[in-house]
């Protein structure tokens, strides 16, 4: 039986497990990628594993979140990541440089090769042929310290892809198209694998289009074969020795088949609040438009942002649309330079913003208030823009550009623009030189670590009871994101390094009182639906409500990086055996549920308040147990070191 590429990949790197789809299974990590905002936290994490220096193969440290610096927060927790760099063999990607997906992609990704990140969009180097994951911090710590990364077995869907896209159309409506087909849910516990004759009219940053916002689908992650195209990529990128071809056996299986054919997809656009919520452009063809932003790293390419600038060239922009521009990295940024584009976004009314992450993450150019802002990211969830009462609408580049010159929702195809194809020049900028290499181990020695005073050490939880009780301190519905959890924004962003202190954010966009009930109770619990936790990786969604006193989060189900990161900081991840108690219980009553053998299914847990008892499940392993039992996985690790 022939294998597909995830499976070719998954067995050259297997070091645990049998590869059935939801056993678990360990492979061997052969690179690793942090950014700032989850940055600080994993090497923290790391420092208390007490290494003298990274283990994995090739290790990089990026700084393109926190990158406001309206005080010493920032710029510390920068200077704090560069002396660990240095202290401990790792590469850093000095801040400027860019936004980590598009810049591993340019600089580090290469196929065939394993790659786990402190970053939920993290499998963008699918478009390079590796399995590249997102994971929490602590997980990438471990993985730099040498430790196999265990995941579910996943299903492998094979996206058949055929034909050419229409001119104007491109590789995120691709993806808006299967965002429409399966929402944010659809493809938890699956890869995306991508075949057939369509793959070869995409370039590989197009590939990484598709596979940065399969994250949204909450795939583990996605992949694309290594081809000739790949080649031309990497040659371009002068890093041609790194490829190798790799492609699924002829006969490869699969676990489902989903046949797309490339010329019937229109543009896109995913309604506010959640990148699931897609309907074809005519559905909005001309509501009005007051904000548009084009990059992040999801639409960061130079074909990208070489068609927004060819699209806007002579027009002016409208006084009612204010426009920014986010390059995802210095070597596109220099190309726009280099050729003349950024002169024709300067003379059309364009901001150009810095290549950093910025307003994808709430880090400056907000909305106004009720305003429509058109952004080329890869989320919109509720408040992420830092305003609450916009609505934030996702789409790609040449919607954006056509927009951005009318001022309202205008589908490209329609904007009197004659079509033209980008063409990737023939060789790429290729300048290292805000790339800090690795320092040698005798080097290393001599490097202190340096601290800012908002870097605050890790709390850790004790070890867990036989008992655990309290009052349920929130009910919420399905598809919460870990943005509702643990917001980002200008104000909360600085505060990753002190959790204390970010602890206080906690639910503030679902319930300001959060906080204050949690500190008043000491703890309790938190019931959900289903997809709890979807979104980013950031393990401050567990770390502060762990802070918090909440002992465990009882749900219809969960999203994959939210629930090992729950599991990490010491919280249990309980879900409904039958889902209709959900709606039994509500905020406030009092719970209690004897965990001494949780290894037993179901577990009961009781509610005092209204005298019933209800059944519990999860899916935990025999090792998450232990871990669960130390107080989380550092403990663990320490334990058995
Ligand atoms: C995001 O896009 O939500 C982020 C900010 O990049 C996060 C990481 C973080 O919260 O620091 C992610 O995607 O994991
Ligand atoms: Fe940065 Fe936005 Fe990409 Fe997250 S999704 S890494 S915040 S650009």
């Amino acid at each position: 039986m022939g294998l597909n590429l995830t499976r070719k990949i998954l067995k050259d790197h297997l070091v645990e497990g049998t590869m059935e789809i939801g056993e678990a299974i360990s492979i061997k990590i052969d690179h690793t990628l942090t950014q700032d905002a989850t940055g600080t936290m994993a090497y923290l994490e790391f420092e208390t594993l007490g290494l003298d220096r990274v283990k994995a193969e090739r290790s990089v440290s990026y700084v393109d979140h926190n990158m406001l610096q309206v005080d010493f927060k920032n710029p510390d927790d920068h200077r704090y990541l560069r002396s660990i760099a240095k202290k401990f063999g790792i590469h850093f990607s000095r801040p400027g440089n860019g936004i980590c997906h598009q810049v591993s992609l340019e600089r580090f990704d290469a196929p065939g090769k394993t790659l786990i990140g402190s970053d939920s969009h993290t499998p963008t180097g699918g478009g390079m042929g590796m399995i590249a994951i997102g994971a929490g911090g602590l997980d990438v710590a471990l993985s730099m310290a040498g430790e196999p990364y265990t995941i579910k077995m996943p299903s492998v869907v094979n996206i058949r892809l055929t034909g050419k896209l229409q001119p104007f159309v491109s590789a995120k409506d691709v993806i808006l198209y299967l965002l429409s087909k399966f929402d944010v849910k659809g493809g938890r516990g699956k890869v995306f694998e991508y075949t057939g004759p369509g793959i070869e009219t995409l370039s590989v940053p197009q590939r990484a289009t598709i596979t940065n916002m399969g994250t949204e689908l909450g795939l583990t992650t996605s992949l694309f074969p290594s081809d000739e195209i790949t080649r031309d990529f990497l040659k371009k990128e002068k890093r041609e020795d790194e490829w190798v071809e790799l492609l699924p056996d002829t006969d490869a299986q699969y676990d489902e088949v989903v046949e797309v054919e490339l010329s019937k997809i229109e543009p896109m656009v995913a309604k506010p609040h959640s990148p699931g919520n897609v309907v074809p452009i005519s559905e909005l063809e001309g509501k009005p438009v007051n904000q548009v932003v084009i990059g992040s790293c999801t639409n960061s390419s130079y074909t990208d942002l070489v068609t927004a600038a060819k699209m806007l060239k002579g027009h002016k922009i409208p006084e009612s649309v204010g426009v920014g521009l986010l390059p995802g990295s210095r070597q596109i940024m220099n190309h726009l330079a280099d050729e003349g584009w950024i002169g024709h976004f300067v003379m059309s009314g364009v901001r150009i913003l810095e290549s950093a992450c910025g307003a994808c993450i709430g880090m400056g150019f907000a909305p106004g208030s009720n305003e429509v802002s058109i952004r080329t990211f890869n989320r919109n969830f509720l408040g992420r823009s830092g305003t609450k009462s916009a609505e934030v609408y996702l789409t790609s580049p040449e919607v954006a550009a056509a927009s951005a010159i009318t001022g309202k929702f205008t589908d490209p195809r329609k904007s009197g623009i004659e079509p033209f194809t980008v063409e990737i020049p023939e060789e790429f900028i290729v300048d290292d030189s805000m790339i800090i290499p690795p320092l040698s181990p005798e080097e290393a020695k001599k490097i202190d670590i340096i601290r800012g005073p908002n870097i605050k050490p890790l709390p850790l939880k004790d070890a867990l009871a036989d008992t655990i009780d309290g009052e349920v301190l929130l009910k919420v519905g399905d598809d919460i994101t870990t943005d509702h959890i643990m917001p980002a924004g200008a104000q909360i962003l600085p505060l990753r390094s002190n959790i204390p202190e970010i602890s206080k954010h906690v639910f503030k966009v679902v319930d300001p009182e959060f906080y204050n009930r949690a500190m008043e109770k000491k703890g309790g619990f938190i019931i959900g639906g289903d997809n709890y936790g979807q979104g980013s990786s950031r393990e401050h969604a567990a770390i502060a409500p762990s802070y918090l006193g909440i002992k465990a989060v009882i749900v219809k189900s969960f999203a994959r990086i939210h629930l090992a990161n729950l599991i990490n900081f010491g919280i249990i991840p309980f879900e409904f055996k039958n889902s209709d108690d959900f709606e039994k219980i509500e905020q406030g009553d009092k719970l209690e549920i004897g965990v001494s053998d949780i290894r037993k299914q179901p577990v009961i847990m009781k509610n005092i308040a209204k005298g019933q008892e209800y059944e519990l499940v999860h899916t935990l392993t025999d090792k998450e147990i232990d871990v669960l039992e130390a107080g989380g996985k550092l403990q663990y690790v320490k334990k058995h070191s």
